[in-house]
């Protein structure tokens, strides 16, 4: 039985003064086997009530001669109950609002730390939070016409249709049961069952690079040219030298003039090794020798950058395939990472380009790259759905720092505070 349930239960006999003594006495209510079945959170709020209910009985009973204005015993019984399910509803209500406070202090104790996490997204939360604000205000209580709108700002963002149409459903189903008609406050149902909507996707939700027993630990990375690949190696060299690792880079995009001198100036920029042979080398041959340097001088980690050529998938397919083929003749279980580097600039077709990819080598991993520049953050959304890989790592700047560990409840919750720094 439910706690509200309960209580009516236990106020509806108390309909004489002789109930309401018996009852008094059986105040002990921790004892008694409703108790029992409650929640820990609905014994503490019982508890709260019973002191609240003393309060309701110390109250005298009016005699009936002494007000000509009184209420009968049924109305004053009716009133109690009420005043009693109020509190309850109010010391709910209080609760929620201190929890969103709380969660509200995590995230600005972690932004603090985290400054450039937030800034970095600053577009992305700004572009979705001033949609739904103004969404929000044109539309108090919802209506089709506000679902119609939240389903075009979802779509705009990227987050893809079928995801859409699939978060929207259940905020409208939860909306009914729970009888939310405020739009402000299904924001918040809003932001929950996108969080579900990617928790549920499974799999794992690890996002750093898990490094092997036995060295090295291999990371290829692929994706279209210009997408980031090279700056992200870069990024990822940097972090993990940081934690002492030894790292090597392999320059397997020998295919562009200025791809391998790219690398190398990014291996001296961040202090790290580099293995690479002239332009136009076959990128498999690179790989095995570089592999073979890797697995000779203990490197910790080794990060394979690739030409990402897209205009044929035979061509990718040939020229991955082989890389691929190479990689497990020198590590047999390697790569043991396979990141997929994403333009967020690039939308839906992003997504599409990251399907031919995962056709051709089975992926770990998204890295998102250049999230600082885009305000259609969804693409996060739509690719943990589409692709079924998490999204690890997302890139906010040309730096060599503006790498992030991809934070869903940042990124999701980020949403709701751009809401809120919006109000005015
Ligand atoms: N703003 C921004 N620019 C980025 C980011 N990552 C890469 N870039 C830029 O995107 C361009 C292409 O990057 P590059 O690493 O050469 O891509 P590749 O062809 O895939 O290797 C360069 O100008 C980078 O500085 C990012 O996270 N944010
Ligand atoms: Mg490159």
């Amino acid at each position: 039985m439910g706690l509200i349930s309960w209580l009516k239960s236990k106020f509806s006999k108390k309909s004489s003064q002789e109930e309401k003594l018996e009852q008094t006495s059986e105040e002990n209510i921790e004892t008694s086997k409703e108790f029992e079945n409650l929640t820990d959170e609905e014994k503490k709020q019982a508890l709260e009530l019973k002191e609240a209910l003393k309060e309701f009985e110390a109250e005298p009973e009016e005699t009936s001669t002494s007000d000509k204005n009184k209420l009968s015993k049924k109305d004053r019984e009716k009133k109690r109950k009420q005043e009693l399910l109020d509190k309850l509803k109010e010391k709910r209500e209080e609760k929620e609002k201190q929890k969103k406070e709380e969660k509200k202090q995590l995230l600005e104790n972690k932004k603090i730390v985290d400054q450039k996490y937030i800034t970095g997204l600053d577009k992305s939360h700004k572009g979705f939070a001033s949609k739904l604000t103004k969404l929000s205000k044109e539309h108090k209580q919802k209506n089709a016409e506000y679902f119609d709108e939240l389903e075009r700002i979802l779509i705009e963002s990227d987050v893809g249709v079928k995801l859409t149409m699939e978060i929207l459903d259940q905020v409208e189903k939860e909306c009914n049961e729970k009888g939310i008609t405020d739009t402000a406050e299904i924001n918040d149902v809003l932001v929950d069952k996108m969080f579900i909507g990617y928790v549920n996707q499974g799999g794992t939700f690890k996002t750093d690079i898990e490094f092997k027993d036995v060295n090295p630990t291999v990371c290829l990375i692929v994706g279209v040219n210009g997408t980031g690949k090279t700056t992200t190696i870069a990024k990822l060299a940097k972090r993990y030298k940081d934690q002492g690792k030894k790292i090597l880079l392999i320059a397997a995009d020998t295919f562009r003039a200025g791809a391998i001198e790219q690398l190398k100036l990014w291996a001296s920029r961040v202090g790290v090794d580099i293995f690479f042979k002239p332009e136009n080398s076959d990128p498999a041959s690179v790989c095995y020798e570089g592999l073979t340097k890797a697995k000779s001088e203990d490197y910790d980690l080794v990060l394979i950058d690739t030409a990402g050529r897209l205009h044929n998938k035979q061509y990718l397919m040939d020229e991955l395939g082989k890389v691929q083929r190479v990689i497990k003749k020198v590590i047999q279980d390697a790569p043991h990472e396979t990141l997929l580097v994403l333009d967020a600039n690039t939308g839906q077709n992003g997504i599409e380009q990251a399907k031919v990819f995962k056709d051709v080598v089975p992926l770990t991993g998204v890295v998102i790259t250049k999230m600082d520049g885009t305000s259609k953050g969804g693409i996060i959304l739509a690719i943990r759905d589409l692709l079924e890989v998490p999204v690890r790592f997302i890139g906010l700047g040309e730096q060599m720092n503006d790498l992030k560990e991809f934070d869903l409840d940042m990124y999701l919750y980020g949403l709701l505070i751009g809401d809120e720094n919006l109000d005015d």
